[in-house]
């Protein structure tokens, strides 16, 4: 089958948009660390549309700190791929044409420095995951002991990790004399702009303190919250793109119409006109982010671990079932009443259209697919929401059992006795206290939750969080998390 590139867009449908400017003129702006599916849905369309709007400054560098999959997948179609956006009944599909470049860090790491140092580039975007960062999850502290973190710091000047990454092309560009950049964390980290500038100043600060102090006075690193849904491409998604477009797209994306990106006004030089894209610029996106970490990310991931251990493989079917979508209601009203929503952000309305967001079946997000990597977003989107409750002294029932359910799901088995593998960095952790506690429910309870790197100790010695996890524990192990959605959900 014939691929897509520059030289086949000509075969497109008449009803698939296509770049109508010319990428030849393109100037690579932007270097982006962690292409995955979601960079190339929301920050590629951004970048895109800025193209298309007669700036042709911010072309993107697709760089992976991991794997060659995507620069394999784009590289042979010129950095072409289709964006499909679903809204439930209809697709639309755009193709993106704001890829300029692809790069796998380890494969040359020196050279990926070399890219950051180019005077064309004004801003840094990630979207790495959360372990991406090499932090500890709950206190933010770098992971000094980790092996990747320990090479970048022993040889700075060839790192595989995101923040070495930056550290080294930042104080190439200090050498040579080049302006500053702006980093915009992209990852759904709490505060994710001083988390990616601590780590990039740990690193900075090891190889050389003076370059720390220039990228401590000149570049930015606004807090930014990012959201679009967009669960990862299969195959079938790419079988049925190639009889829409007539060619085979083996980088496309899907995604939801809705779009949201707010970042702090905090830049170090050149951006692209933001606000005319839709992009809110603001001083304080700490509020809209707990809005969106506790409300979206926090349903997700109860979804994720409750309706997966249910075997509910999809968050539309969840969401569906009247019983998990009054569990979501009363999770989102325990998760209210520790916000301070920004004056623009109607939360009822928040809440509605969310919803509809998660009954959108044509996205079929897996909930196997969010529950990886829980231990990196427990602390965020449930546990910081659960110790608000206490210190409001306000019950927490529906957070306590998407806790217990994130608890249940270490053991690696559904409620149907299937094994699954646990997708998290500390997966290893986890079985070993879980082994060490053996069968009795309380005692594994208790294990779990002496993992500081999710729970803060000051949190799990308080009877009012400790109790109704671990009674949410038990009943999880006792009859399954249907049956405890239920029982929380009937009056
Ligand atoms: P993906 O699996 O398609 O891509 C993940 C990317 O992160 C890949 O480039 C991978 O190489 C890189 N990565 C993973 N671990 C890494 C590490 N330790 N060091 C450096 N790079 C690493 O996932 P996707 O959908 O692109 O999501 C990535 C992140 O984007 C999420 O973790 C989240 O923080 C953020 N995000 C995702 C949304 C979504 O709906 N998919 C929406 C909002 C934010
Ligand atoms: C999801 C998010 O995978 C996950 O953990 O909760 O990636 C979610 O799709 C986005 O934050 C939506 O903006």
């Amino acid at each position: 089958m014939i691929r897509l590139s520059p030289d086949t867009l000509d075969r497109l449908p008449a009803d698939v948009g296509r770049p109508a400017y010319e990428r030849a003129a393109i100037r690579t702006g932007v270097v982006h660390l962690g292409i995955g599916a979601f960079h190339r849905a929301h920050q590629a369309d951004v970048f895109d549309r800025a193209l298309e709007a007669g700036d042709p400054r911010w072309g993107i560098l697709g760089v992976s700190l991991r794997s060659p999959g995507v620069r394999d997948q784009l590289a042979p179609q010129g950095g072409l791929y289709a964006l499909s956006v679903r809204d439930g009944s209809e697709e639309r599909v755009r193709i993106i044409g704001a890829v300029t470049g692809l790069e796998v860090g380890p494969e040359d790491p020196a050279a990926l420095v070399e890219r950051l140092a180019h005077p064309d580039v004004h801003l840094v975007t990630l979207t790495v995951t959360e372990k991406g960062y090499r932090l500890d999850p709950a206190s933010g502290a770098l992971l000094s002991e980790a092996p990747d973190v320990t090479a970048d710091l022993a040889d700075p000047d060839r790192p595989r990790t995101a923040p070495g990454v930056l550290a080294a092309g930042l104080r190439l560009r200090h050498q040579r004399g080049l302006p500053p950049l702006t980093v915009i964390s992209c990852d759904n980290l709490p505060h994710n702009g001083a988390r990616v500038r601590d780590a990039t100043l740990a690193f900075a600060r090891a190889a050389d303190p003076a370059t720390a102090d220039w990228i401590e006075a000149n570049c930015a690193f606004p807090q930014t919250m990012v959201d679009r849904i967009v669960p990862a491409t299969t195959p079938a998604d790419v079988d049925a793109m190639e009889a829409r477009l007539g060619l085979r797209d083996e980088g496309m994306v899907k995604t939801e119409p809705f779009l949201q990106w707010v970042i702090e006004d905090r830049f170090a030089g050149a951006r692209p006109d933001f606000e005319a894209l839709g992009v809110r610029i603001t001083a304080s996106v700490a509020p809209w982010e707990d809005a969106k970490l506790r409300l979206l990310n926090g349903a997700h991931s109860a979804l994720a671990y409750l309706g997966g251990l249910a075997g509910i493989a999809f968050v539309h079917q969840a969401v569906a079932d009247p019983a998990w979508a009054r569990y979501v209601t009363g999770l989102w009203d325990e998760a209210e009443t520790t916000l301070t929503p920004p004056p623009e952000l109607d939360v009822a309305a928040y809440r509605r259209d969310l919803f509809a967001r998660f009954a959108n079946a044509s996205l079929n997000h897996r909930t196997h697919q969010i529950a990886m990597d829980g231990s990196q977003k427990l602390p965020q989107r449930l546990v910081a929401t659960a110790a608000a409750r206490v210190e409001q002294g306000l019950p927490l029932a529906h957070l306590a059992l998407a806790i217990a359910g994130w608890m249940r799901w270490q053991g690696g088995q559904d409620d149907a006795g299937q094994s699954f593998g646990v997708d998290d960095p500390l997966a290893a952790t986890t079985r070993r206290l879980l082994d060490a506690a053996g069968p009795d429910a309380e005692a594994r309870a208790r294990a779990l939750l002496s993992l500081t790197a999710v729970f803060p100790p000051s949190l799990t010695a308080d009877p009012a969080f400790r109790a109704p996890v671990i009674a949410a524990y038990r009943q999880l192990c006792h009859s399954g998390a249907r049956a405890a959605v239920e029982a929380l959900v009937t009056p």
